[in-house]
């Protein structure tokens, strides 16, 4: 929706005659986000012992290997350009690492990848399978890949350390039952009981999964200042409210009340209802310029901008609109259905 929206306003100020803000010709590099959803939690001191490595690996830039050896590391890597990598331990509820807390997610920032690249992320670990994922364009969005033991298959349970969880795995932690033997101890408690097995069995049926990707923001630095991280989850959302001080041509916007809904898949964390740089605008809120005053305000702004007269402008009101179409919808169903029966029904509850 982000991208309509956008695109829809960028082609309302260009075909104004509004000059978009100019961009420095210096690539900002390309951006990628990894999280990787840990389904066995575990300390990072014991996330430690388990060596997990990422390796990015360019198609032409080449590859670069980080540990995640700890939480919240910055390391630069060698891909070229201002290549780096921030990496954050977050615990389940997705709040940084702290205390006695167990590892939940661990998020890989990745900044300055050469753009015209395409990536493939490959993760390896003590007792994890090993997980190759797809190739990753950075050039227009910017990826946020969701590895776990159900997207990619990145999961506990590699007991003899081919990378694999199979049979040979399960046969082997199988036998050991009940003793203490190290080799097939995959949470390290110091036994081979069930917790052990049953990691196994459940994880080796998650093999050969592709991980899933979701398209994160545009990448369209110097343009607007927000983020969008698409993920499952869906907004669906009645809003209403008063615009903020808007700078720029839609100033006239500042302290307008407007309503509309939301409805997107993923989130762009707390936004203000219009967001604004230059001569560009964006908003997540459909209808935003259903209230009163608000598309008024946007007409005005243009035709002062291109010098006509606003009091030209013939009325419109939307809400009137939404609402005639409303009783012509109402009058043709009534038209065509018997309605006799309808109520009748109605009436028996049927
Ligand atoms: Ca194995
Ligand atoms: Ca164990």
């Amino acid at each position: 929706m982000r991208r309509t929206l956008l695109a829809f306003l960028t082609a309302i100020l260009l075909l104004a005659g509004f000059s978009l803000p100019a961009y420095g010709a210096e690539d900002p590099g390309g951006r990628l986000e990894v999280l990787i959803r840990m389904d066995y939690r575990e300390s990072p001191a014991v996330l430690l012992e388990r060596g997990l490595t990422l390796t990015l690996t360019g198609r032409e830039s080449g590859s670069a290997a980080v540990t995640l050896t700890g939480k919240d590391t910055k390391e630069s890597l060698d891909l070229g350009g201002g290549a780096g990598v921030d990496i954050t331990y977050l615990n389940p509820e997705d709040a940084p690492v702290g205390g006695n807390d167990r590892v939940g997610f661990v998020m890989l920032a990745f900044s300055g990848l050469p753009s015209h690249d395409e990536y493939t992320v490959s993760l390896v670990g003590k007792g994890f399978s090993s997980f190759t994922s797809q190739k990753l364009a950075v050039d227009s969005f910017v990826p946020r890949l969701y590895v776990s033991s159900h997207s990619g298959g990145f999961a506990l349970g590699d007991i003899n350390g081919d990378r694999v969880i199979d049979q040979a795995d399960l046969d082997q932690v199988s036998g050991a039952q009940g003793t203490s033997s190290a080799a097939s101890d995959l949470n390290g408690d110091g036994k081979v009981d069930i917790v052990d097995l049953a990691l196994v069995h459940h994880n080796m049926l998650q093999a050969g999964r592709e991980a899933e990707v979701f398209e994160g923001a545009l990448v369209v630095d110097g343009l607007l200042e927000m983020d969008t991280v698409f993920c499952a989850e869906k907004v669906q959302a009645q809003v209403r409210g008063t615009f903020g001080r808007v700078e720029g041509p839609l100033s006239a916007l500042s302290g307008l009340a407007y309503e509309g809904y939301e409805i997107h898949m993923g989130l762009g964390g707390k936004l203000p209802a219009l967001v604004g740089r230059g001569n560009v605008y964006g908003t997540y809120i459909h209808g935003v310029f259903d209230a009163d005053g608000v598309a008024d305000a946007v007409l005005e702004a243009l035709c002062r901008k291109k010098g006509a007269d606003p009091a030209q402008l013939g009325a419109f009101d939307a809400a009137a609109y939404k609402e005639r179409q409303y009783d012509l919808l109402a009058q043709s169903v009534r038209e065509n259905l018997d309605m006799e029966l309808v109520y009748r029904a109605m009436d028996k509850k049927v």
